[in-house]
């Protein structure tokens, strides 16, 4: 097996895509965090985006998390896709769509005023209401956690952490939304992908951005 270094960033929900199937398949590897308000120069000159996470194999550079996923399961026994080439497009697909959660709850944790932040919560429900049509349960197909699991836990991860800060009913009861986020949260290569503190470093970042939500929960400590 070559020899694997991966660029990170602790709170990074791509980073974590990697850092699951790498625990998943089993694979050692060096680990080097990064500060990406403040990235070194070593950094850019090795990623073509600026972005984590960066694999590097034998020196190789592999960038885009999806990429590096998907490479790293093609390189290892087993695999975490479905074998038949419909279900495995399928789940291709819905981990796509999981991309497109993180960018709105991105939006969610990030934007300022009281509108903004309305319009991206009930884009969040939209798509959780979307994509619980799809979910067999306990994971997304059924008793096999497979690497769209993964990749939806680290959007659980941020509802976890967000449900701690308020009542903003993402899965509008859904118990079968609840469940898979329960059976994926509870996975131990999910929870290994991120330090012990993550959700305290992610109220800190969210604070440091001044963000509607940051405002939020300062008013609800004042109160
Ligand atoms: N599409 C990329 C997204 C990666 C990404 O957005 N990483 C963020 C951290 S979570 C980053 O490195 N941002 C630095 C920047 O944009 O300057 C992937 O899947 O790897």
């Amino acid at each position: 097996m070559p020899n694997y270094k991966l660029t990170s960033f602790p709170l990074c929900p791509y980073v974590q895509r990697a850092l699951i199937v790498l625990a998943e398949k089993e694979v050692p590897f060096e680990r080097v965090d990064i500060d990406l308000a403040n990235k070194p120069d070593w950094f850019l000159k090795l990623s073509p985006l600026g972005k984590v996470p960066v694999l590097e194999a034998d020196g190789h550079v592999l960038f885009e998390s999806q990429v590096i996923a998907e490479y790293l399961d093609e390189v290892t026994q087993g695999s975490l896709h479905p074998a038949d080439p419909l279900q495995k497009a399928r789940h291709r697909a819905w981990i796509e769509f999981a991309s497109q959660a993180l960018a709105t709850l991105w939006g969610f944790y990030t934007v300022d005023t009281a509108e903004e932040f309305e319009a991206k919560r009930t884009a969040l429900l939209e798509q959780f209401a979307r994509v619980a049509e799809q979910v067999e349960g306990p994971f997304f197909t059924g008793d096999q956690f497979h690497m769209v699991d993964g990749v939806w836990g680290t959007v659980f991860r941020y509802i976890q952490s967000f449900e701690n800060l308020g009542d903003f009913d993402f899965y509008q009861g859904s118990e079968k939304l609840r469940n898979w986020h329960d059976a994926v949260l509870a996975r131990q290569s999910v929870i290994d992908a991120v330090p012990a503190d993550y959700h305290e470093q992610l109220l800190a970042f969210v604070k440091n951005r001044n963000s509607y939500l940051a405002t939020t929960i300062a008013d609800k400590a004042a109160a």
